[in-house]
Parts: C-alpha cells; structure tokens; sequence
C-alpha cells in the first residue's frame, strides 16, 4: 500500500507535528511516499532545497503511483488543493481529515466533492481510526 500524505507547507507550518504523527501512524500500513511533509526540519520558506519544477515532477509521478491519497486540511493549501484535484482526476481513493473547530469553514469545493472522503475529528485517536478503516477499506478495495 503506498500513500501519498499531504499537508500545508508553504502555507504554513503549525501542523507540522500532527502531520509527523499521522505520518508514523500510516507507516504502519504501508509506505508513505511524502514522509517529508511531517518534517519538522522543513521550513515555509525552505529555499535551500531542489526547484519548485523538481518538486512538482518528482510530486506528480508519486501521486500518480500512490494506491490513495491521506491529506490533513486544517491549513487550507494551495499545492494541496492541487494534489487532491489530481487524485480526484485520477481516480485515487482520498480521505481529508481536518479540525473543525476553527472558525474557517472548509472549501466547498473539498467538502462538497462525491469523490472525497471528508471527515472531521477532534483528536489524534480519533484521526488514528479514521486513517486505519480508510487504509482497510482501500487495500480490500472497497473504495
Ligand atoms: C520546503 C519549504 C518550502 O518548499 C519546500 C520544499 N517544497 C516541497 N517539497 C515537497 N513537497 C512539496 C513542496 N512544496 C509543496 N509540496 C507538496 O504540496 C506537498 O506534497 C504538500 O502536500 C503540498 C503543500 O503545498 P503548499 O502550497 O502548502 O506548499
């Protein structure tokens, strides 16, 4: 099973630690292709790495290898919202998890879309659960 985790990085890091943990909780399954987006050494700005043409191409040819995609989408996200356009035009199984309690409502156009799991959930047990019935579904196919 590989997975392709996505989470804000130029759009911020204050999840950076909720995605290393359900990064480590997926691992569990499978192999997470993008363990780098739970990375506390990556920085918003982080201009010393490879070029943003790079980073899409190496990006792409992985979502379009993953078995599903897991996003986190608290901090809403340019790239994400591209990678999850792509996985949807692509036929990837997608689960979105976010944090409702914020006042910012989630895009419609996420929450609104048949070809998206959205689920809300108010603690990492709770994230941890809703990964592990998605990854059971999708490996059984049922997604
Ligand atoms: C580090 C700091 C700034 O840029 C970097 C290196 N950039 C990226 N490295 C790997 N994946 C990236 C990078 N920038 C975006 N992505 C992909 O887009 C990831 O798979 C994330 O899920 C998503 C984040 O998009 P933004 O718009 O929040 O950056």
């Amino acid at each position: 099973m590989k997975v392709y985790f996505a989470g804000s990085i130029r759009a911020g890091r204050d999840d950076a630690a909720i995605y290393e943990t359900m990064i480590v909780w997926l691992k569990s399954f499978g192999e997470v292709l993008t363990e780098h987006v739970g990375s506390p050494a990556l920085s918003v700005k982080g201009d010393d790495g490879p070029d943003d043409r790079y980073i899409h191409d190496r990006d792409m040819a992985w979502l379009k290898s993953c078995d599903c995609l897991v996003a986190e989408v608290t901090i809403p996200s340019l790239g994400v919202g591209y990678e999850l356009g792509w996985a949807v035009a692509l036929k990837k199984p997608v689960l979105c998890l976010y944090r409702n309690h914020l006042e910012q409502p989630l895009s419609a156009m996420i929450a609104g879309s048949p070809m998206i799991q959205t689920v809300a959930y108010s603690s990492m047990d709770e994230a941890k659960t809703i990964m592990e019935e998605f990854i059971k579904k999708t490996s059984k196919g049922i997604i």
